[in-house]
């Protein structure tokens, strides 16, 4: 077990340093942090769910959710309770172990908060972990969803804060330090990470991290995604990132936050099997799984099925014998649909 103290206080030119490595030192180094804490075959694995669809206030560039972008996606309000046990228990039955529900709300009312806290609970007894992702938050509501029993909370950094104003202008990098901090003070684990591909530089890559690396604690979970494009929105046609500094990331984030999960996140459809076997490599311990993210396709599950069983790897928490249930349940699944 790796006992050395965390650090918080990365330099920007050290983490430049461990970009610019030899990409097989980089991926050995890594890897061998990685096995000193985690099982390296064992992937959780959490699947989302998007129980407020669209119409969102915010201008994120990269969001087919946003009213500012012309995605043609279908509004929805928000889900009935019933209908989001449904999905979750249908998750369950295919091996997942935390179920993520997201809205596209720039903050919730008290009263939609409400809501969410009858899905938390009821997704909590279905014998699932919960995160959900909602917007801003402040002290007080944290605190009711701590209380409610919310095992994570999801909120991204996104970028660098050089390039943050690039890409978003209706909420500061500040604002999302502030949500960080009430969850962190409510006892809720932390869920953030960012998105890359989306015309940052390399020093802009090395600066996000840097901001979660420096967090007082690092967030037990670290969603690393890969933009999704989506036709209608200003960050469309962007140049794509080569997937080899994906990996280079996943390889540096693994180095600076030792202890946390990393999630293979939104933009895996774009990643060969190999580039994501070598996403595991770097580091990575986590995925979504199921066929959609929020607004947007997700590899099937009989396909991720498949590439576990190439690489060895195997769901994190749950036994085998009800891995291979859930294996054989949503290979049919996928095969009907
Ligand atoms: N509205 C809430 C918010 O922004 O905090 C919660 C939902 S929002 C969709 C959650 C996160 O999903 C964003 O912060 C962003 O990191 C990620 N995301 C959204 N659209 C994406 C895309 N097209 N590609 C990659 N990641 C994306
Ligand atoms: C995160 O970092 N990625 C997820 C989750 N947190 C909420 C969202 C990905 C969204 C991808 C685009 C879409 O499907 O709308
Ligand atoms: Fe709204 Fe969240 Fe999309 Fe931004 S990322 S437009 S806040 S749903």
């Amino acid at each position: 077990m790796n006992r050395e103290p965390m650090r918080h206080d990365w330099a920007l030119d050290e983490i430049d340093a461990l970009f610019a490595l030899p990409f097989n030192d980089l991926l050995f180094r890594a890897q061998s942090l990685h096995r000193q804490v985690f099982d390296p075959n064992a992937i959780q694995v959490s699947t989302l769910l998007s129980i407020k669809t669209g119409a969102c206030p915010e201008d994120c560039g990269y969001c087919s959710q946003s009213a500012r972008n012309d995605t043609g996606l279908q509004r929805e309000n928000l889900l009935p309770l019933a209908e989001v046990l449904q999905a979750a228990a249908s998750a369950k039955s295919c091996g997942a172990t935390r179920f993520c529900m997201g809205a596209a709300w720039r903050n919730p009312s008290d009263r939609n908060l409400d809501r969410v806290i009858e899905m938390i609970r009821g997704v909590r007894e279905l014998g699932l972990e919960t995160c959900v992702t909602l917007g801003m938050l402040n002290r007080e509501q944290a605190g009711r969803l701590a209380e409610a029993g919310l095992d994570y909370y999801n909120h991204n950094l996104d970028t660098s804060p050089e390039f943050y104003g690039e890409v978003i202008t209706t909420r500061t990098f500040r604002d999302r330090l502030q949500t960080l901090d009430h969850v962190r003070e409510a006892g809720i684990r932390m869920c953030s990470g960012g998105i890359l591909g989306m015309g940052e530089n390399r020093r802009d890559r090395c600066s996000m991290l840097r901001e979660l690396a420096n967090l007082p604690h690092h967030p037990e979970s670290v969603p690393l995604n890969l933009l999704v494009q989506v036709e209608g929105t200003p960050l469309f046609g962007t140049a794509k990132l080569d997937p080899f500094e994906f990996v280079r990331t996943i390889a540096v984030a693994r180095i600076l936050m030792p202890r946390s999960h990393l999630r293979l996140s939104a933009g895996r459809s774009d990643l060969s099997d190999e580039a994501q076997a070598l996403c595991f490599l770097a580091g990575a311990n986590s995925i979504f799984y199921g066929d959609r993210l929020l607004t947007t396709d997700n590899p099937q599950t009989g396909r991720d099925l498949g590439l576990f069983q190439r690489l060895g790897l195997r769901f994190e928490h749950i036994t085998e014998s009800a891995g291979a249930t859930a294996a054989a349940c949503c290979k049919s699944a996928d095969s009907q649909g």
